[in-house]
């Protein structure tokens, strides 16, 4: 997929594979961090079917603490320069505005900030500057002190205040100069919220795009899907075997008309959006065998 085509409408969403440069993300820390493996893994989602890489160098994880700024490029900028000269669609999943520029200088073309320019203000210059998509989730605090976080007792609960306080930002995005075309928002799954917080979103969606802005949602692998699946003790779905449950709500966002899809099964997901697609168009099957 070509940049031009990014905010063209189609009829699935979009499928952002995750590469994780991390030794400690919860969903596949250190698998990836050494830059030949996952340039490697980027190229097999690639194959996949993934439209966008999504390349971060810094975990989120809950209780995570934050990588130097130069640990944090050393990790990125190799495989940003080798996916993206393969002529991938790369986001850089960062919060800081130094690695959002040399990034977008490697070869990035998105931003993808889960702080939505509340870590690091300057990132909202680099964005309006470069022109390029950016990727605003909603946030509140760093991994290390977010769960203090998801508490959402106003009137409107969660679903409102996600939805104001991605207004918000959105107002300080533009008075930065970044313009709405270039803007995507992310209800920030997991991010100070708990589990049924992140299910109130995922049922609200409409309420989230209706203040105009494509969406990008990210399910996979999520604590919340290893809660809904635990065992009979109450042992969590361990990370890995959390794939079908999220294959379930990569369709449901299909559904509602999502912009993208965060993942880590690209393939799963991607196969899934072809099997709706095709009911979708309706056309005489002919003659095809069971
Ligand atoms: N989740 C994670 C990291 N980056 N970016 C966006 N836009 N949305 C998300 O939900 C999101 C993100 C954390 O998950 P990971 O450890 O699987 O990367």
């Amino acid at each position: 997929m070509s940049t031009v085509d990014l905010f063209t409408p189609r009829s699935r969403p979009r499928l952002m594979g995750v590469v994780n440069v991390t030794p400690d993300s919860f969903s596949d820390g250190g698998r990836w961090l050494e830059p030949r493996d996952a340039i490697a893994h980027g190229r097999e989602l690639l194959a996949d079917g993934a439209d966008i890489l999504d390349i971060g160098g810094e975990s989120t994880r809950p209780g995570a603490t934050r990588p130097l700024v130069e640990e944090e490029l050393g990790r990125v900028l190799p495989v940003i320069t080798a996916l993206a000269g393969d002529g991938a669609v790369v986001s850089v999943d960062t919060m800081r505005a130094e690695v959002a520029e040399a990034a977008l200088a490697a070869g990035a073309t998105i931003v993808n900030d889960v702080s939505g320019g509340l870590a690091d203000p300057r990132i909202l210059d680099v964005v309006a500057a470069a022109g390029a998509p950016y990727v605003a989730m909603h946030w509140r605090a760093h991994a290390d002190h977010m769960r203090d976080f998801a508490v959402y007792d106003g009137p409107g609960g969660v679903v409102g205040a996600v939805r104001d306080e991605l207004a918000a930002r959105v107002e300080v995005m533009r008075a930065a100069g970044v313009a709405p075309e270039q803007v995507v928002l992310d209800p920030g799954l997991g991010f100070a919220k708990r589990a049924e917080h992140n299910w109130e979103l995922l049922r609200h969606l409409d309420e989230l795009a209706s203040l105009g802005y494509p969406l990008l949602v990210g399910a996979s692998r999520k604590s919340f899907l290893g809660r809904l699946l635990a065992d009979r003790s109450g042992t969590p779905r361990p990370v890995d075997l959390r794939e079908h449950a999220n294959t379930a709500i990569t369709l449901h966002l299909a559904r509602h008309g999502v912009w993208g899809v965060r993942v880590h099964d690209v393939r799963a997901a991607h196969d899934a959006l072809r099997v709706m697609e095709r009911l979708d168009e309706r056309q005489d099957d002919g003659e095809e065998e069971l």
